[in-house]
């Protein structure tokens, strides 16, 4: 039997375990990613294991989410990672430089290896047919100490594509239409691997947007082959010599197939507020729209850019809306302002903004009141861009800047013929903003600095016999990240300080929460499906373990939330009987008598509703490792316990 290309790369990588769907694997990282919002926190943890110097082939950490420094705080942050970068081993991009996934696949990323990154839409670097995964801060800490990185050896699903896009349509509609199949939950324990004679008809930019997005499938991650494609790409970015050839043998077997027709795909757009509501621009054209961003590292490569710039070229953004443009990287920015296209932009009224996650992160340009925000972005969770009640579109570039010219919902096929724009033959190099560490016969010199926001990981404690806790919050299905620690302009600067930034925790669903938790002492909280689907932020699990939080009990979890919740010790629990659900109420005093002893040996957990008399079973889906992590209260402490 055949392999994929995602289990060719998993064989290659394999420390432990068997490749069999569903058992744990431990793989062997060759590079790893991280940004500034996660990256203060996971070299905290790096710097926690006491390992001088970092053990991948190369590890590099991008500034790129709190660049717009309202006070000292991100300022602090970029320092200090400057400063752990240059000790122990890791290339600095520095702010200005780049979206981190933009860059690392420009100039880092090499196919056929694995990289794992702080930030969920690691799987970008899929689009040069690497396997990369998006990853917990702690688990990123561990893999540059040389660990392995473990994951369940997920379900391959082949999306086979035939036919070629038709002018205006994008590779967001081939992501959008692949979201509207599998919807937000429908990637969960699976890789997505592109195949089918349409892969050669798409340019590495626009592989790389449907496998970022992969991540709004809650796949493990997404895979193109590398071919004579990824090779023209690399030599355009001046280094051919990483190229390797890579795609699935024919008798590879999949677990499921997924057919797209480009030739029939149209513009589509992910609705308010969640990425797999989809529907067609012609059902929405008409519609007034009063903000359009274009960037994020989805939709931010130099032919998204180009691509709009000839659309905007010689005419006027409508007076009702308001167009942001934020270039994926400064080679991007830097070759628009050599080619003129960033004249165009400018001169049709954009407003230029740096390389940098910005709006996608609520980082700036919140949208008016309700106000209908059309985005190239690849999330739209409610109250993400700052204004609750705003209504985001998650749509192509194409029919983005077609929109801000005409100020409704306009379907860019209008536009008549294609837009002839070729991939450039040669990049513009110039890697002066990504520092390398300091040698290592220096390293011992470098002062790592540290700025007073920046705050120890919290306390942890192993696991107890028994566990008496109220429940202090119940939220429903699909609950993000985004719900639990929210993101923007305000509380991002608090991601080095767990004790602040957790006065913000679930606020969106309930203002109350911290301050119930915290007063409670130790609490438990029940959820629906896809619980803690979206980002990779650890802080999601830390600062409900700092409010005290012992068990997350919910009717299914995304993939990182739930490593990072065992990672930070907290129990991830699931009803046996998703009806059970319905059996707790918001303050309900809850127990589980025996869940060390039931934990231990791997046994369904006993929960006692102490205020309504019901009791029923939980699972805790654990692999022997992963059990051992939650007995001993975390990732940290096992680690310690086992080195
Ligand atoms: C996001 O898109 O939600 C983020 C911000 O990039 C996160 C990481 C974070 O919260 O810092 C992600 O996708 O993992
Ligand atoms: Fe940055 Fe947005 Fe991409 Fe997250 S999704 S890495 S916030 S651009």
């Amino acid at each position: 039997m055949g392999y994929t290309i995602a289990q060719k790369i998993i064989k290659e990588h394999l420390v432990s375990g068997e490749m069999t769907v569903g058992s744990d694997i431990g793989l062997r990282i060759d590079q790893t990613l991280t940004q500034d919002a996660t990256g203060t926190m996971a070299y905290i943890e790096y710097e926690a294991m006491g390992i001088p110097r970092v053990k991948t082939e190369k590890s590099v950490a991008y500034i790129d989410h709190n660049t717009l420094q309202t006070g000292f705080e991100n300022a602090d942050d970029h320092r200090f990672i400057q400063s752990v970068c240059k000790k122990h081993g890791i290339f600095f991009s520095r702010p200005g430089n780049g979206i981190c996934h933009q860059v690392h696949l420009e100039r880092f990323g090499k196919p056929g290896k694995t990289l794992i990154g702080s930030d969920s839409h690691t799987p970008t670097g899929g689009g040069i047919g690497m396997l990369a995964i998006g990853a917990g801060g702690l688990d990123v800490a561990v893999a540059m100490g040389g660990g392995a990185y473990y994951i369940t050896m997920p379900k391959m699903v082949r999306v086979n594509l035939t036919g070629k896009l038709s002018p205006w349509v994008s590779a967001k509609d081939i992501i959008l239409a692949v979201l509207r199949v599998m919807s937000v939950k429908g990637g969960v324990g699976k890789i997505v691997e592109y195949g089918g004679e349409g892969v050669k008809t798409l340019t590495v930019p626009e592989r790389a947007t449907i496998t970022n997005m992969g991540a709004e499938l809650g796949a493990t991650t997404s895979v193109f082959p590398s071919d004579e494609t990824t090779r023209a790409f690399l030599k355009a970015q001046g280094r051919e010599e990483d190229y390797v050839e890579l795609s699935a043998d024919a008798d590879a077997v999949y677990d499921e197939v997924i057919e797209i027709d480009l030739s029939a795909l149209e513009p589509l757009a992910a609705c308010p507020h969640s990425p797999d509501n989809i529907k067609t621009i012609k059902e929405l054209e008409g519609k007034t729209v009063d903000q359009v961003c274009i960037g994020s590292c989805t939709n931010s490569s130099y032919l998204d850019m180009m691509r709009v710039a000839h659309i905007l070229k010689g005419k006027k953004v409508a007076d009702n809306v308001s167009l942001a443009i934020a270039p994926g990287s400064k080679q991007v920015f830097n070759m628009l302002a050599l080619n003129g296209a960033l004249g165009d932009m400018i001169a049709a009224g954009a407003r230029i903004l740096e390389s940098a996650c910005g709006p996608c992160i609520g980082m700036g340009q919140s949208p008016n009141s309700k106000g209908v925000s059309l985005r190239t972005f690849n999330r739209n969770f409610e109250g993400r861009s700052g204004t609750k009640d705003g209504q985001i579109y998650l749509v192509s570039p194409e029919t983005a800047a077609v929109s801000a010219l005409t100020g409704v919902f306009t379907d860019p096929r209008c536009l008549g013929d294609a837009a002839e724009i070729e991939m450039p033959e040669k990049f513009l190099i110039n890697d002066n903003m990504v520092i390398a560490p300091a040698p290592v016969e220096e390293m011992d010199s470098v002062e790592i600095l540290r700025g007073p926001n920046i705050k120890e990981y919290p306390e942890t404690s192993p696991l107890t016999d028994s566990i008496e806790a109220s429940c202090s919050l119940k939220v429903g299905d699909n609950i993000t990240t985004d719900h639990i620690m929210p993101a923007g302009a305000k509380i991002l600067p608090l991601r080095s300080n767990i004790p602040k930034i957790s006065e913000h925790c679930f606020t969106v669903c309930d203002p109350e929460f911290p301050a119930r938790a915290k007063a409670l002492g130790k609490s438990i909280i029940v959820g629906g499906e896809n619980y803690g689907q979206g980002s990779s932020r650890e802080h999601a699990a830390l600062a409900p373990l700092y409010l005290g939080v012992k068990a997350v009990l919910v009717k299914s979890f995304a993939r990182i939330h739930k490593s990072n919740l065992i990672n930070a010790g907290i129990l991830p629990l699931t009803f046996k009987d998703a009806e059970d659900y319905g059996k707790i109420k918001l303050g309900d005093m809850l127990e589980l008598p025996d869940v060390k002893n039931e934990i231990a040996n791997a046994q369904d957990v006993t929960v006692k509703n102490l205020t309504t008399g019901d009791a029923f079973k939980a699972e805790c889906e654990l692999s022997d490792r992963t059990r051992a992590i939650i007995i001993a209260g975390g990732l940290l402490d096992y680690t310690k316990e086992n080195s």
